[in-house]
């Protein structure tokens, strides 16, 4: 039987502050906002808050741009307001989790503006500098060939000290130098036992696997034609010293609270690398979220060159990461969506007026029957969709989605084309999606903001027909079919968050039916993904199936036939 930690049966609920609820008015969410909530996500049937970065920053990243580890940003509040909410959330038998954003600081953060001062400066060494390098003509390049994610080259020149300095992702978000002793104890210090002395209960990782870059820092291999910045996630990924680092984190930090951890690691697709991280024995996160899910569909040169994917591809992975742990001391986390993805009703199911609902549900009923830590991102919970496509590229805030339009924009001289796709990319995966208010009601600003002139970003347009208060009151709604949905995977804690996963007619490309056993129980789901009938082939499995749960209220049809989006989960007995 496997432990029963409070991190792996319990129900993990984000919250992204800039857009979670406004108290004073100023058109941005806070934390005071946050405390006001805390009985509607308890009662929703949530165990552990993550908040996103609340940390003072100057922004450029929405917060993951740090610039000071021991202060709230003060539009979001005040540290004495972080620990009410810790309040809030302990008493009522809620953990809160904060954001771990570490790799990097913004370089208005202390640290950097010392490092940046004198290559004499103590501090020079606590960021990655390197020299220029000269082209044959004598042009100044960049020490190596690397693209940051947010576009342009991952290396800045400085004037002042005539060298470059790395940022993986924002100009103003200079990489600490993590092969510095002095540093990473500065980082512990600051960042963590800061927090965990207040009570915070454990950090979702940023970029965890991303530390350890080794020191050669190689070019590149040239996958984008025609353009000298190269993705080269492959090369700063995983490098060598990074499970040393994070036992060392462990050991030195860690292992002295009763927390969790759970680390985000990008290019990383071996189930057998992923378990280093996170078997028990070695002592380094307690899981960590893949990528696979949420990249589905974006292109190979750039996320935003949307290529699309099948059904079958998104089942193999829920398969392949579902079963990565079996056998094993691992542990494993199931989410959909979060603040870097479009909405998962919008990308992997149907959000048309008519469908939309159906299909929350349908997404509601695939996470709360597997394996694994379920997160849920707010606005998951009545079903909140993309924004619509009516929306011009002035409407988007993002760093991401910005600097990459544009990029493509001058690279082809407004090919419209090529700008075109960008855009539809960007309809369907931009970082924005999940970044509009939270919906909380239907009067002005959906209940976000009292704002007279609106919140910091646009209010969806249907914000009347999604929204908080009209689903709580609705027996049916998708706010409440979430609800029974958590009920449903605690109540049966064995199938559903621990047991076994089986996937059943793989390459189905309409509907993905799969297995949960754990010891003789055993359920089935079958899930329609199309806005067709679809026949449901029963799976070979002993036992009668005896439906427990369905997003259509009983079985809508026949027992072989799944209407449009339909999804059901059956007891074998
Ligand atoms: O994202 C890290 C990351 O690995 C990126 O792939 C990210 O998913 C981005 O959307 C690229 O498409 C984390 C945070 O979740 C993100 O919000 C931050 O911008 C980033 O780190 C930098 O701190």
């Amino acid at each position: 039987v496997p432990d029963r930690i409070w991190w792996k049966d319990g129900t993990v609920y984000q919250i992204y502050p800039a857009s979670y609820k406004d108290s004073n008015n100023d058109g941005l969410g806070d934390i005071p906002g946050i405390v006001s909530k805390i009985d509607y996500i308890k009662d929703l049937g949530i165990d552990i808050v993550w908040l996103s970065p609340m940390y003072d920053s100057p922004q450029h990243d929405m917060g993951y741009d740090i610039s000071n580890y021991e202060a709230v940003y003060p539009p979001y509040g005040t540290v004495a307001d972080l620990e009410t909410l810790i309040e809030a959330c302990h008493s009522r038998g809620l953990r809160l989790i904060l954001d771990l954003v570490i790799n990097h600081t913004s370089d208005e953060h202390q640290w950097f503006k010392e490092s940046r001062r004198s290559k004499a400066d103590p501090k020079r060494d606590w960021y990655i500098w390197r020299p220029a390098k000269y082209a044959a003509d004598g042009t100044r390049m960049p020490p190596n060939n690397w693209r940051s994610f947010f576009s342009g080259s991952a290396w800045q020149w400085d004037e002042h000290t005539q060298e470059y300095y790395l940022h993986l992702f924002a100009t103003q978000q200079p990489d600490l130098n993590w092969e510095n002793a002095t540093t990473r104890r500065a980082i512990y210090d600051s960042a963590m036992e800061f927090w965990l002395q207040k009570g915070v209960d454990g950090f979702r990782v940023d970029t965890v696997n991303m530390y350890s870059k080794g020191t050669e820092l190689p070019d590149a291999p040239v996958i984008d034609q025609g353009i000298f910045e190269q993705p080269a996630s492959s090369l700063f990924c995983n490098g060598p010293r990074m499970h040393e680092f994070l036992r060392e984190m462990n050991t030195q930090v860690l292992s002295k609270y009763d927390t969790m951890t759970v680390g985000e690691l990008p290019g990383t697709p071996d189930p057998k690398h992923v378990l280093r991280y996170v078997g028990s024995g070695d002592k380094q996160l307690n899981m960590i979220f893949q990528f696979d899910i949420v990249d589905l569909g974006g292109g190979k040169t750039h996320k935003y060159e949307y290529e699309g994917y099948q059904l079958s591809e998104m089942k193999a992975i829920v398969a392949k990461w579902q079963q990565f742990i079996d056998g094993s001391d691992g542990w494993t986390t199931v989410f959909c969506e979060n603040h870097d993805q479009g909405r998962s009703v919008s990308r992997f199911a149907s959000d048309a007026p008519e469908w939309r609902e159906r299909s929350s549900k349908l997404l509601a009923i695939m996470m709360c029957a597997l394996t694994g830590t379920l997160f849920i991102y707010q606005g998951q919970e009545i079903g909140m969709i993309n924004a619509p496509t009516t929306w011009p590229i002035e409407d988007y805030k993002d760093i991401e989605s910005l600097n990459y339009y544009h990029s493509v924009a001058k690279r082809t001289n407004n090919d419209t084309e090529a700008v075109a796709h960008v855009m539809k990319s960007i309809q369907i995966l931009g970082r924005d999606h999940a970044r509009l208010p939270m919906q909380w009601d239907s009067t002005p600003y959906a209940g976000f903001t009292g704002k007279k002139d609106g919140a910091w970003m646009r209010t969806h347009d249907l914000y009347k027909e999604i929204n908080v208060a009209s689903q709580l009151n609705a027996p049916d709604s998708v706010l409440n079919f979430w609800k029974k949905m958590l009920q449903t995977r605690k109540a049966q804690k064995d199938l559903f968050i621990h047991g076994r996963f089986e996937g059943f007619d793989m390459d189905n490309q309409e509907t993905f039916v799969f297995g949960k056993t754990f010891g003789k129980d055993r359920a089935v789901v079958a899930l329609n993904f199309t806005d067709s009938e679809q026949p449901f082939k029963r799976p070979q499995v002993q036992g009668k199936l005896q439906l427990l749960v369905s997003n259509v209220g009983g079985v809508d049809g026949t027992e072989d036939m799944l209407s449009p989006y339909e999804g059901r989960v059956y007891l074998a007995l």
